[in-house]
């Protein structure tokens, strides 16, 4: 009886505290901020990843509820203008939610350029992706898949 409910509760709460649920996935936000390879693994150490956007509700999800610049799990650091998902997915620069003119591949204050990806929070890139200096301390959003098929 007790274990019936218990697993009946774990349904209905998938995320840990502190998380948000959407769709398959719990989000987290850490207050602090930090460069993008340290982010990573401040969330591979809680049991996730940086975020991996895959659809345009997702996307919404996210900036409509966090509003900082935010790392998320995209980068080309291991070849210029080839945009790889940490979970190893190529993404196509045509899609996606860049801001205008990015990803650009600023070198203006790093002879390396910009090779981390980051949804941006202040206008004229409000809510849209920049690529950015990877060691740039910037706020994340870490990502763990669920196995609930819960809503
Ligand atoms: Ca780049
Ligand atoms: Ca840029």
């Amino acid at each position: 009886m007790e274990q019936k409910y218990f697993l009946r509760r774990k349904q209905v709460e998938p995320c840990r505290s502190g998380w948000k649920k959407f769709m398959k996935s719990c989000y987290f936000n850490p207050t602090y901020t930090a460069g993008w390879a340290t982010a990573r693994r401040k969330c591979q150490k809680l049991s996730s990843d940086l975020v991996v956007i895959t659809s345009a509700e997702e996307q919404k999800f996210l900036t409509s509820n966090y509003r900082s610049n935010n790392w998320i799990g995209l980068t080309d650091e291991a070849k210029e203008d080839v945009w790889l998902w940490i979970d190893g997915t190529l993404h196509r620069n045509s899609s996606g939610f860049w801001c205008k003119d990015e990803p650009n591949n600023t070198s203006n204050n790093n002879s390396n350029g910009e090779n981390c990806a980051a949804i941006w929070a202040l206008p004229p890139c409000q809510s849209e992706w920049k690529d950015e200096n990877c060691f740039r301390s910037l706020n994340f959003i870490c990502e763990k898949q669920t196995s609930c098929s819960c809503l």
